[in-house]
């Protein structure tokens, strides 16, 4: 077995079009951790709807309510008398952050290709190829064939379109930028030039400048420069680099000089020229994407348009588009989460407009969680920094939050956050009174060190992992009738317990990322051979923590208390407190089984449809439960039209990227699973993957597994180790420890 993939399969795996995109969410995303482009591919007009990741709305803000602390016994002591409205009332006047909203991430605009009109256009299609990261659109109009290639360059960190002909003198067009942003547009020579500031939000005024610069190059033929536009007109072949920079230089600092850095990296980019773009960006690329391929099984739906066989999955089950969504949720991670740049937000890197959905911040009561969860088994695991980074200015922010707010040592950040790293809680205290935030994303500091073993990289993000856990150790106080220690206020996740309540104490949730941040915590210390008081401190906090209880139905109740067959919204989207089976470990079929099927229980009580991230999330839960058949009957229910778009972008509705996120996970769950020690072979392997084949899925303890399967059983895998790790290998009941060395691969055969 081989861990790249081989080309024949590689060959299938693009997303393609008979048609031009007529809107957003049929345009092809391309991205390179800082510049997005949505690629629209028309005939008439050609639209590259353009992003940089730091251009948001707003400016360097603090949200902490600085006597938010004052209010804070009585908060508890209201939620403790179970008077939730009232508790719910002095939250939302007294202790919500200043503003109460964060701000938005905001588009660019737009390059816009006005094209010559032609008698009869044939032969078009575009397509997104996953294994170049190049975006084509090929058509034959007039005789002549017209081909434009667009790649999002990490590397040269511009966009670049190239525009060819098959006949000399062809290529002809008018470019120019649009934008909501408040900007103007002009040239230089061949430069086309936006200039602008980002948006007002509020009283916060909009701070952040930008300049994207369109450099258009051609081979032939002549060139005219308008106020706005530049027409190019009867060129053998153009290319058109885009460089955008923004004046973001961190979360309180936005003067940085944005047209210097567009003009320095356009100058590198220009200097290269197309070819030698396009090699790097390939060089860059490919390593990255062929870690990891997935073959489960062919169908002749997998020789249509990417869009019918969306619209035909329920009918067809074609496992090849699986295939190709779980792949196409490891481009987009690359392309939106890169080393050196923001993290991926509720869009990744895409968004239209001023006002997205949600803001298009990071929500992080699940959502932004949501999108790492493939970054360690999808080997990408260097996706995370980024969050690393992030986590950096929100370990700041939130020992503010946790100082005025709480009286607390080290930090906190609630249930959302934005590029101005606020930690204040917002929106309504119904969503935004949740403490846990920061905890669960501190947590994905230890997720990687259970990957990779790095002691360097946990070295690095050490004090933001303890400071995390520090908050709660001086934070959680005593349940006035059962002695736990709670986290108070709190919510579970965006669901009412009582009408119109969500404020309570200790939920469950909130007890699991504790008890898994104060684990990661502890565990940290003892291996960096550091803290041994607040380690053993940490330790006999978790010991008191509030436990996971089987309520009167048999669920896993949701609440302290067995409040969840009254509570309103019985299919409700959160399935917070299933966090202990997935993405945690805490419940598991063989160690605690007796919370394994009072899990099972809330899931089947909570149904299947919902939202497209709520689905990503029971997909891998369906898999932890072992059950691959409902894992897949979920996976339906999200790769159909009206959770799937036509471009694959996962639809909440609106867009949303977390259920791309979570379904490439959920399908790599369903194949291997790395917890509790173990590393299990296809553990939720549904009837209808017979056969199939896995390379370079990344596992916990160190391993990269490749895995084979027919018939529904293991035919054979190979284990990578690592670092020299035990292997203890599960296939169905039997379990065989296997001793290794780095670097050594073991053969296993079915
Ligand atoms: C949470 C979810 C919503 C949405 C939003 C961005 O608040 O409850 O469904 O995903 O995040």
């Amino acid at each position: 077995m081989t861990t790249n993939a081989d080309s024949a399969q590689t060959a299938k795996l693009r997303l393609w079009y008979r048609e031009p995109a007529r809107e957003w969410l049929e345009a092809l995303p391309i991205g390179n951790g800082r510049l997005g482009g949505m690629v629209f591919g028309g005939t008439e007009t050609e639209t590259i709807q353009l992003n940089e990741s730091t251009l948001w709305g707003g400016g360097p803000h603090n949200y902490a309510r600085p006597d938010g602390r004052a209010h804070l016994d009585e908060i508890r002591r209201l939620v403790f008398a179970g008077e939730w409205a009232a508790a719910q009332d002095l939250v939302n006047t007294e202790f919500m952050g200043l503003p109460c909203g964060q701000m938005p991430y905001q588009t660019v605009g737009q390059l816009d290709l006005t094209l010559p009109k032609y008698r009869a256009v044939t032969k078009y299609e575009r397509e997104l190829d996953l294994d170049t990261a190049v975006a084509t659109t090929r058509y034959t109009a007039d005789g002549v064939t017209y081909t434009r290639e667009t790649i999002a360059s990490a590397p040269n960190q511009v966009i670049v379109m190239r525009l060819t002909a098959d006949k000399k003198r062809k290529v002809s067009f008018t470019a120019k930028f649009a934008t909501p942003q408040r900007a103007s547009a002009s040239t230089y020579g061949k430069l086309l030039i936006l200039e602008g500031i980002s948006g007002d939000v509020g009283e916060i005024p909009g701070s952040i400048r930008f300049t994207a610069l369109a450099s258009i190059e051609r081979v032939g033929g002549t060139i005219t420069a308008g106020d706005d536009s530049i027409t190019i007109t009867g060129a053998d072949e153009a290319t058109i680099v885009i460089s955008i920079a923004t004046s973001y230089v961190n979360y309180q600092d936005v003067s940085g000089d944005c047209h210097g850095t567009a003009r320095a990296v356009l100058g590198g980019a220009l200097a290269l020229g197309y070819d030698a773009i396009k090699q790097a960006h390939l060089a860059d690329y490919q390593p990255l994407f062929r870690r990891f391929a997935i073959d489960l099984g062919q169908s002749s739906s997998a020789e249509r348009p990417t869009a019918e066989r969306v619209a035909s999955f329920a009918a067809d089950r074609d496992p090849s588009l699986v295939a190709l969504h779980c792949q196409f949720g490891r481009y987009l991670l690359i392309a939106c989460s890169r080393p050196g740049f923001q993290p991926a937000t509720l869009q990744g890197l895409w968004n239209d407009s001023m006002t997205p959905p949600w803001g298009s911040k990071y929500t992080i009561n699940i959502n932004t969680e949501m999108n790492y969860w493939p970054a360690g088994p999808a080997n990408l695991i260097e996706s995370y920094f980024p969050l690393f980074d992030m986590i950096d200015d929100i370990a700041v922010t939130g020992s503010e939050t946790a100082r005025l707010q709480y009286g607390a040592r080290g930090w906190v950040t609630h249930h959302n956050t934005d590029i101005w790293r606020g930690t204040a809680p917002v929106d309504r205290c119904f969503h935004g009174m949740w403490q846990c935030g920061g905890a669960w994303l501190a947590k994905s500091i230890w997720d990687h060190f259970e990957i990779t073993g790095d002691k360097v990289i946990l070295e690095r993000n050490y004090s933001n992992l303890i400071g995390a856990a520090q908050f709660f150790v001086d934070s959680l106080v005593e349940h006035p009738e059962r002695g736990w220690l709670v986290t108070n206020p709190a919510n579970s996740p965006e669901n009412a317990h009582h009408r119109d309540v969500s404020i309570c104490a200790g939920p469950t949730m909130d007890m699991q990322i504790i008890r898994d941040l104060f684990t990661a915590a502890a565990s940290a210390s003892e291996v960096l051979g550091r803290d041994q008081d607040l380690r053993d401190q940490i330790l006999a906090t978790r010991d008191r923590l509030a436990p996971m209880q089987i309520g009167a139905q048999g669920q896993l109740q949701e609440w302290l208390d067995d409040w969840d067959a009254v509570a309103p919204e019985q299919d409700h989207r959160h399935v917070s407190h299933a966090y202990g089976l997935f993405p945690s470990e805490q419940i598991t079929r063989r160690k605690t089984p007796e919370l394994f099927e009072a899990v099972k229980k809330t899931l089947l009580t909570r149904g299947d449809l919902s939202t497209g991230w709520s689905l990503g999330w029971k997909i891998n839960l369906w898999a932890r439960l072992e059950d691959g058949d409902h894992a897949h009957k979920l996976i339906t229910d999200l790769l159909g039209p009206e959770r799937t778009a036509p471009n694959l972008f996962d639809l909440h509705p609106p867009f949303q990227i977390d259920g791309n996120f979570g379904a490439t996970n959920g399908v790599i769950e369903m194949l291997l699973q790395s917890h509790s020690g173990e590393l299990h072979l296809l553990p939720a392997l549904p009837s209808t993957w017979p056969s199939g084949k896995v390379t370079g899925i990344r596992a916990r303890g160190g391993f990269v597994v490749d895995v084979e399967w027919a018939e529904g059983k293991l035919v054979k895998a190979a284990i990578t180790s690592i670092l020299g790790n035990t292997a203890n290998v599960r296939i169905g009941d039997s379990l065989r420890a296997i001793a290794t060395t780095p670097g050594e691969t073991i053969e296993i055969e079915g």
